[in-house]
Protein backbone atom coordinates (compact mmCIF):
# COMPACT_ATOMS: atom_id res chain seq x y z
CA UNK A 1 0.00 0.00 0.00
CA UNK A 2 1.27 3.77 -0.77
CA UNK A 3 0.86 5.90 1.90
CA UNK A 4 -0.87 8.97 1.71
CA UNK A 5 1.52 11.62 2.94
CA UNK A 6 5.00 11.56 1.75
CA UNK A 7 7.43 13.55 3.35
CA UNK A 8 11.10 14.23 1.89
CA UNK A 9 14.04 15.20 3.45
CA UNK A 10 15.79 18.81 2.07
CA UNK A 11 19.53 20.78 1.98
CA UNK A 12 20.42 22.91 3.83
CA UNK A 13 17.93 24.06 6.80
CA UNK A 14 20.06 25.38 9.85
CA UNK A 15 22.98 23.06 8.62
CA UNK A 16 20.48 20.11 10.03
CA UNK A 17 21.20 16.75 8.68
CA UNK A 18 19.22 14.78 6.82
CA UNK A 19 18.57 12.33 9.39
CA UNK A 20 18.09 14.31 12.11
CA UNK A 21 15.57 16.13 10.01
CA UNK A 22 14.47 12.77 9.04
CA UNK A 23 14.31 12.09 13.24
CA UNK A 24 11.78 15.82 13.76
CA UNK A 25 9.08 14.80 11.06
CA UNK A 26 9.37 11.24 12.78
CA UNK A 27 8.54 12.41 16.08
CA UNK A 28 6.33 14.82 14.70
CA UNK A 29 4.09 11.92 12.98
CA UNK A 30 5.20 11.43 9.65
CA UNK A 31 5.37 7.67 8.70
CA UNK A 32 6.88 7.79 5.14
CA UNK A 33 10.08 9.29 4.67
CA UNK A 34 11.95 10.07 1.28
CA UNK A 35 15.73 10.46 2.21
CA UNK A 36 16.59 12.84 -0.57
CA UNK A 37 20.46 14.21 -0.16
CA UNK A 38 21.73 15.65 -3.26
CA UNK A 39 25.23 17.05 -4.10
CA UNK A 40 27.19 14.51 -0.84
CA UNK A 41 29.89 12.00 -1.23
CA UNK A 42 28.93 8.26 -1.10
CA UNK A 43 30.20 8.41 2.37
CA UNK A 44 27.90 10.98 3.59
CA UNK A 45 24.82 9.45 1.76
CA UNK A 46 25.44 6.12 3.18
CA UNK A 47 25.92 6.98 6.44
CA UNK A 48 22.84 9.28 6.67
CA UNK A 49 20.77 6.65 5.09
CA UNK A 50 21.75 4.24 8.24
CA UNK A 51 20.81 6.65 10.27
CA UNK A 52 17.55 7.43 9.03
CA UNK A 53 17.20 3.46 8.44
CA UNK A 54 17.69 3.45 12.24
CA UNK A 55 15.29 6.35 12.90
CA UNK A 56 12.68 5.32 10.42
CA UNK A 57 12.71 2.21 11.85
CA UNK A 58 12.45 2.99 15.09
CA UNK A 59 8.91 4.42 14.27
CA UNK A 60 7.72 2.22 12.28
CA UNK A 61 8.10 4.39 9.02
CA UNK A 62 8.67 4.03 5.35
CA UNK A 63 12.14 4.41 4.25
CA UNK A 64 12.52 5.46 0.63
CA UNK A 65 15.89 6.58 -1.09
CA UNK A 66 15.66 9.10 -3.88
CA UNK A 67 17.96 8.51 -6.84
CA UNK A 68 20.63 5.75 -5.60
CA UNK A 69 19.52 2.24 -5.80
CA UNK A 70 22.98 0.67 -4.42
CA UNK A 71 22.27 2.86 -1.02
CA UNK A 72 18.69 1.79 -0.34
CA UNK A 73 19.87 -2.19 -1.26
CA UNK A 74 22.95 -1.88 1.44
CA UNK A 75 20.52 -0.22 4.15
CA UNK A 76 17.85 -2.15 3.57
CA UNK A 77 15.06 1.06 2.92
CA UNK A 78 11.84 -0.09 1.75
CA UNK A 79 11.95 1.45 -1.40
CA UNK A 80 13.84 4.19 -4.18
CA UNK A 81 12.25 7.02 -5.36
CA UNK A 82 13.85 7.67 -8.95
CA UNK A 83 13.86 10.64 -11.58
CA UNK A 84 14.03 10.94 -15.12
CA UNK A 85 18.21 10.90 -14.95
CA UNK A 86 18.29 8.11 -12.67
CA UNK A 87 18.27 4.44 -13.00
CA UNK A 88 15.93 2.77 -15.40
CA UNK A 89 13.13 1.45 -12.46
CA UNK A 90 12.75 -1.57 -14.31
CA UNK A 91 16.51 -2.13 -14.10
CA UNK A 92 15.51 -1.04 -10.22
CA UNK A 93 13.06 -3.51 -10.45
CA UNK A 94 15.65 -6.23 -10.88
CA UNK A 95 17.70 -5.58 -8.38
CA UNK A 96 15.44 -4.24 -5.26
CA UNK A 97 12.61 -7.38 -6.18
CA UNK A 98 9.52 -6.53 -4.69
CA UNK A 99 10.76 -3.07 -2.59
CA UNK A 100 8.66 0.18 -3.26
CA UNK A 101 9.83 1.94 -6.58
CA UNK A 102 8.68 5.40 -7.49
CA UNK A 103 9.28 7.44 -10.45
CA UNK A 104 9.15 11.31 -11.38
CA UNK A 105 6.74 12.43 -13.99
CA UNK A 106 6.20 16.20 -15.51
CA UNK A 107 3.63 14.74 -18.55
CA UNK A 108 1.17 12.28 -19.13
CA UNK A 109 3.76 10.59 -21.22
CA UNK A 110 6.10 10.37 -18.27
CA UNK A 111 2.85 8.58 -16.47
CA UNK A 112 2.23 6.04 -19.18
CA UNK A 113 6.12 4.69 -19.71
CA UNK A 114 6.69 4.44 -15.70
CA UNK A 115 3.38 2.59 -15.82
CA UNK A 116 4.90 0.57 -18.19
CA UNK A 117 8.35 0.44 -16.47
CA UNK A 118 6.40 -1.29 -13.25
CA UNK A 119 6.71 1.60 -10.75
CA UNK A 120 4.42 1.28 -8.00
CA UNK A 121 3.33 4.87 -7.66
CA UNK A 122 4.07 8.23 -9.46
CA UNK A 123 5.29 11.51 -8.35
CA UNK A 124 3.43 14.26 -10.43
CA UNK A 125 4.56 17.32 -10.37
CA UNK A 126 5.36 20.26 -10.16
CA UNK A 127 2.10 21.48 -8.45
CA UNK A 128 3.37 25.01 -7.76
CA UNK A 129 6.94 27.00 -8.02
CA UNK A 130 9.15 26.12 -5.04
CA UNK A 131 12.34 26.58 -3.81
CA UNK A 132 13.47 22.97 -3.23
CA UNK A 133 13.86 21.64 -6.34
CA UNK A 134 16.50 23.09 -9.04
CA UNK A 135 15.90 22.50 -12.80
CA UNK A 136 11.91 23.20 -11.63
CA UNK A 137 9.58 21.54 -15.09
CA UNK A 138 6.55 23.33 -15.63
CA UNK A 139 3.79 24.23 -13.19
CA UNK A 140 0.72 21.84 -13.35
CA UNK A 141 -1.61 23.37 -11.46
CA UNK A 142 -4.93 22.03 -10.33
CA UNK A 143 -6.19 22.20 -14.27
CA UNK A 144 -2.94 20.00 -15.06
CA UNK A 145 -3.32 17.41 -12.87
CA UNK A 146 -7.39 17.91 -14.06
CA UNK A 147 -6.51 17.12 -17.40
CA UNK A 148 -3.70 14.21 -17.37
CA UNK A 149 -5.45 12.34 -14.82
CA UNK A 150 -8.72 12.40 -16.56
CA UNK A 151 -6.90 11.28 -19.64
CA UNK A 152 -5.13 8.49 -18.01
CA UNK A 153 -8.41 7.30 -16.03
CA UNK A 154 -9.98 7.15 -19.79
CA UNK A 155 -7.29 5.45 -20.97
CA UNK A 156 -7.76 2.68 -18.37
CA UNK A 157 -4.23 3.29 -16.76
CA UNK A 158 -4.48 3.08 -12.68
CA UNK A 159 -1.32 3.83 -10.68
CA UNK A 160 -1.45 5.81 -7.36
CA UNK A 161 -0.42 9.23 -8.34
CA UNK A 162 1.12 11.84 -5.66
CA UNK A 163 1.37 14.97 -6.39
CA UNK A 164 4.25 17.32 -5.29
CA UNK A 165 5.76 20.70 -5.29
CA UNK A 166 4.85 23.67 -3.00
CA UNK A 167 1.93 21.92 -1.68
CA UNK A 168 0.10 22.96 1.55
CA UNK A 169 -2.63 21.27 3.59
CA UNK A 170 -5.13 23.97 2.71
CA UNK A 171 -4.02 22.45 -1.40
CA UNK A 172 -4.80 19.16 -0.22
CA UNK A 173 -8.64 18.55 -0.73
CA UNK A 174 -8.38 20.55 -3.88
CA UNK A 175 -5.75 17.96 -5.00
CA UNK A 176 -7.39 15.07 -3.89
CA UNK A 177 -10.43 16.08 -5.93
CA UNK A 178 -8.77 15.53 -8.83
CA UNK A 179 -7.94 12.18 -8.45
CA UNK A 180 -4.67 12.09 -6.94
CA UNK A 181 -3.51 9.61 -4.77
CA UNK A 182 -1.82 11.63 -2.23
CA UNK A 183 1.04 14.42 -1.79
CA UNK A 184 4.70 14.65 -1.12
CA UNK A 185 6.50 18.12 0.83
CA UNK A 186 9.81 18.85 2.18
CA UNK A 187 9.38 22.49 2.96
CA UNK A 188 6.04 22.97 4.71
CA UNK A 189 7.23 20.21 7.47
CA UNK A 190 10.77 21.04 7.96
CA UNK A 191 10.54 24.95 7.85
CA UNK A 192 7.65 24.74 10.17
CA UNK A 193 7.55 26.40 13.80
CA UNK A 194 4.78 23.32 14.48
CA UNK A 195 5.60 20.03 12.33
CA UNK A 196 3.50 18.01 14.10
CA UNK A 197 0.65 20.67 13.51
CA UNK A 198 0.94 20.92 9.67
CA UNK A 199 1.26 17.06 9.69
CA UNK A 200 -1.79 16.43 11.16
CA UNK A 201 -3.59 18.85 9.16
CA UNK A 202 -2.12 17.05 6.15
CA UNK A 203 -3.37 13.70 7.31
CA UNK A 204 -6.69 15.33 8.19
CA UNK A 205 -6.89 16.53 4.28
CA UNK A 206 -5.81 13.14 3.35
CA UNK A 207 -8.58 11.53 4.96
CA UNK A 208 -10.57 8.79 4.68
CA UNK A 209 -7.40 6.00 4.70
CA UNK A 210 -4.88 8.66 5.65
CA UNK A 211 -2.64 7.54 8.38
CA UNK A 212 -1.43 3.55 8.25
CA UNK A 213 -3.08 1.90 11.00
N1 LIG B 1 10.17 17.42 -7.06
C1 LIG B 1 9.30 18.28 -7.61
S1 LIG B 1 8.97 19.57 -6.57
C2 LIG B 1 10.01 18.94 -5.37
C3 LIG B 1 10.57 17.77 -5.82
C4 LIG B 1 11.52 16.95 -5.07
C5 LIG B 1 10.24 19.64 -4.07
C6 LIG B 1 9.12 19.46 -3.11
O1 LIG B 1 9.39 20.19 -1.96
P1 LIG B 1 8.42 21.32 -1.38
O2 LIG B 1 9.29 22.04 -0.38
O3 LIG B 1 7.28 20.60 -0.72
O4 LIG B 1 8.01 22.18 -2.51
MG1 LIG C 1 16.73 11.85 -9.01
Amino acid sequence: MIDRLHYITQEGLNGESHAAMAERACKAGVRWVQLRIKNATEQTLLEQAQLTRQVTAAFGATLLINDHVAVAKAVNADGVHLGKEDMDPAEARRILGDKIIGGTANTYDDVVSLIAKGVDYVGLGPFRFTKTKEKLSPILGLDGYQQLIGQLQTQGHHVPIIGIGGVLPEDVSALRSTGLHGVAVASVINSASDPALVIQQLYEALQPLAKPA
